[in-house]
């Protein structure tokens, strides 16, 4: 995972939050000011998003979201290829996001399918601001549109076995072109701890600014770990199983010196490769911006410190 500098993005592209609202103003002015590239455009343009309110949820961090089209254009989403563009370009017009059916199973009492309009229905929406950190050293803050993960998982009943929680995303060569690079062992992987799961923090995410999610955010759900690197956060799930043990996930398979299986944000082990004591934010400044220090947890310790005591996360990490 490379970190590339070409989308760094003007101070006069950070929106305010009564603007984000007004969506297509918030495109209108980024036309005007020529802030947006071709794609951005075009996927834009194409798709008047359907509308997804949340009640705001007091979980949401005070700090300003970036603006609508930083988040939709600078995207990680490697089944569409391995560049930030990538997904915007290709995932609007390749995934079909409807109809979409997610399997839960595994160790539960009540394992089903589940249609994506049942689970929209399944609990209700919150908004919640929070900052993601990527691995890549860069952070974003996001008004994620869902509800806890916890509201589906207590529906199902895992049962004592349960430990881990494994998710599936979608893996298909028709829709997603960067499933002919190998960089990751198809279907992308992703894992949690059963408690890490069910933290309130964690969230089940159907959309983002108010509407449903863009493909190339990961349509038509996924997960959201706010203190964890983004990689967690898996796009577009097809699969959520219970199980005793560890999944293995994607990137600690391609990678196991690189990414572990907990991948909790910390300042103080760094990448192999590169520092994790700082970040840019997205959003912000531009080349010049000033890196902000890296917090334990992402900033979320005093929610999430207590699941971790007594690990050794240099280690574990
Ligand atoms: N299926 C899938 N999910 C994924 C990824 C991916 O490549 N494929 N990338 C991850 C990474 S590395 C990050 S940082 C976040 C980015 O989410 P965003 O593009 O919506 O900001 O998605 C994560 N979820
Ligand atoms: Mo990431």
């Amino acid at each position: 995972m490379l970190i590339r500098r070409r989308s760094d993005i003007a101070p006069s592209e950070i929106t305010p939050v009564a603007v984000w609202r007004e969506r297509r103003s918030v495109v209108q002015a980024a036309l005007a000011a020529g802030l947006l590239g071709a794609t951005g455009v075009a996927a834009a343009q194409k798709q008047p998003a359907a509308r997804l309110a949340g009640r705001p949820s007091a979980l949401s961090t005070m700090e300003r979201p970036a603006a609508y089209e930083v988040v939709t254009n600078y995207c990680n989403f490697y089944e569409f290829g391995t560049e930030k563009e990538d997904p915007a370009q290709h995932a609007p017009k390749l995934l079909r996001p409807r109809p979409w059916q997610v399997a839960v199973d595994g160790e539960v009492r009540r394992p089903r399918n589940f249609d994506i309009d049942e689970l929209l229905k399944l609990a209700p929406m919150e908004e919640r601001i929070y900052r993601l950190r990527c691995v890549e050293a860069w952070s974003v803050v996001v008004p994620w549109v869902g509800y806890p993960l916890a509201e589906l998982i207590r529906r199902v009943e895992p049962t004592g076995n349960a430990k881990y929680v494994e998710f599936t995303t979608l893996a298909d060569p028709k829709q997603m072109p960067g499933l002919q690079s190998r960089v990751i062992d198809w279907p992308y992987v992703e894992g949690l701890r059963l408690d890490e799961a069910m933290h309130p923090l964690t969230l089940l995410t159907f959309g983002l600014y108010g509407e449903v999610l863009p493909n190339q955010n990961g349509a038509p759900l996924r997960i959201v770990v706010p203190w964890k690197y983004g990689f967690k956060s898996a796009k577009s799930l097809v699969r959520i199983r219970f199980v005793e043990r560890q999944p293995v996930n994607s990137w600690q398979k391609s990678a196991p010196s690189e990414y572990g299986f907990y991948s909790n944000v910390n300042p103080s082990v760094d990448h192999p490769r590169w520092s994790q004591a700082s970040e840019r934010r997205l959003g912000e400044g531009g080349l010049f911006s000033r890196r902000r220090p890296t917090l334990m947890f992402n900033g979320y310790g005093e929610q999430v410190a207590a699941l971790y005591a007594g690990m050794d996360l240099k280690r574990l990490f």
